[in-house]
């Protein structure tokens, strides 16, 4: 018995490793993004999932631009990327950002909706 709830404490834990590596809630006043990846963050190319939400339900048809940015370091200029955010689903929506170098970056991001005002989150991660 001992060892079948073992195996079923491991099972749970595998079904809980495909939840985001990288996750982060972002609340505005207007709305609450969430930001996430399936896989850490990594210098390089990421693909990033928004999820966009406005009284609880899904944002759609939002205009979304994701902007990452790193101040100007001692013998290092200030770096910047921006990319646009395609809907997958309703609210729900992806990217794809490229960390040049490990450290610090701002992340802005620009919604747009179809309807009511445009607004910005900001957020920052380690890499
Ligand atoms: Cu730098």
């Amino acid at each position: 018995m001992r060892l079948l709830s073992t195996l079923l404490a491991l099972g749970l834990t595998f079904s809980l490793s495909n939840a985001a590596a990288f996750e982060q809630e972002i609340r505005s006043t207007l709305a609450i993004v969430k930001i996430s990846s399936k896989k850490p963050l990594v210098v390089g190319n990421n693909v990033v999932v928004l999820e966009i939400s406005k009284d609880a339900k899904p944002s759609s048809g939002d205009e979304v631009t994701i902007k990452t940015f790193m101040p100007a370091m001692p013998g290092m200029p200030y770096m910047e990327n921006k990319e646009a955010a395609k809907e997958l689903s309703p609210g729900k929506y992806e990217t794809i950002i490229n960390f040049s170098m490990s450290g610090t970056w701002q992340i802005h991001i620009y919604v747009t909706p179809k309807e009511g005002k445009k607004y910005r989150v900001k957020t920052s991660v380690n890499i």
